[in-house]
């Protein structure tokens, strides 16, 4: 009699705690099924579609550009730094494979001149023949990506050794970033974007 009274408790134990582990199995299986249902949408309001766009890059040169314009070599240094960093962080996912080996063409180019524009404070003529180059991936950059904010392509006939360069500027009225002080109204506008 004792057997049985023991057999039927430990029969009785086994099944509640079947139900037991079967309930918790449950619990967890609609856990994963309802943070499943939840994931996508998630997903989908994160991908909002933002366009690519060079405008932090064409902020950060023409601070570089007005520095140059009041002969701050420091602050040009400072700026160059600066557009380093946001090459850096520019977010390339939004563009097509052709249009990414163009960004990266320019861009490649572009962080060449502003690492050394950044590595010569205190010596403004080299910052001067870096600026030739890099206003020309600035130039080009424009012309391919756009721009919201009305710019303007300058040239000074006498910058580059007699050559004449250009350079972006974002007012109408001429500021030599080649000369500074020296010929602050050297040059013309060439061409309006
Ligand atoms: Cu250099």
């Amino acid at each position: 009699m004792k057997n049985i009274i023991l057999s039927v408790l430990v029969l009785s134990f086994l099944l509640v705690s079947c139900n037991q582990k079967n309930k918790q199995e449950e619990t967890v299986n609609s856990e994963t099924v309802n943070s499943e249902t939840i994931k996508p949408e998630t997903a989908t309001v994160k991908v909002s579609p933002t366009s690519f766009s060079i405008k932090e890059i064409v902020t950060d040169y023409l601070s570089l550009k007005n520095a140059l314009t009041k002969d701050d070599s420091n602050g040009t240094a400072d700026s160059g730094k600066a557009l380093v960093k946001t090459l850096g962080k520019i977010d390339m996912k939004k563009l097509s494979g052709e249009q990414m080996k163009t960004y990266m063409d320019i861009a490649d180019d572009l962080k060449e001149h502003a690492e050394h524009i950044g590595d010569n404070a205190g010596n403004i003529a080299h910052q001067r023949e870096h600026f030739v180059l890099m206003s020309k991936d600035i130039n080009d950059l424009v012309a391919t990506f756009g721009t919201d904010q009305k710019l303007y392509q300058d040239f000074c006939p006498m910058a580059d050794e007699g050559k004449g360069a250009i350079w972006i500027s974002e007012v109408k009225d001429i500021k030599n970033p080649y000369y500074g002080s020296e010929m602050l109204t050297c040059g013309s506008v060439r061409k309006e974007f």
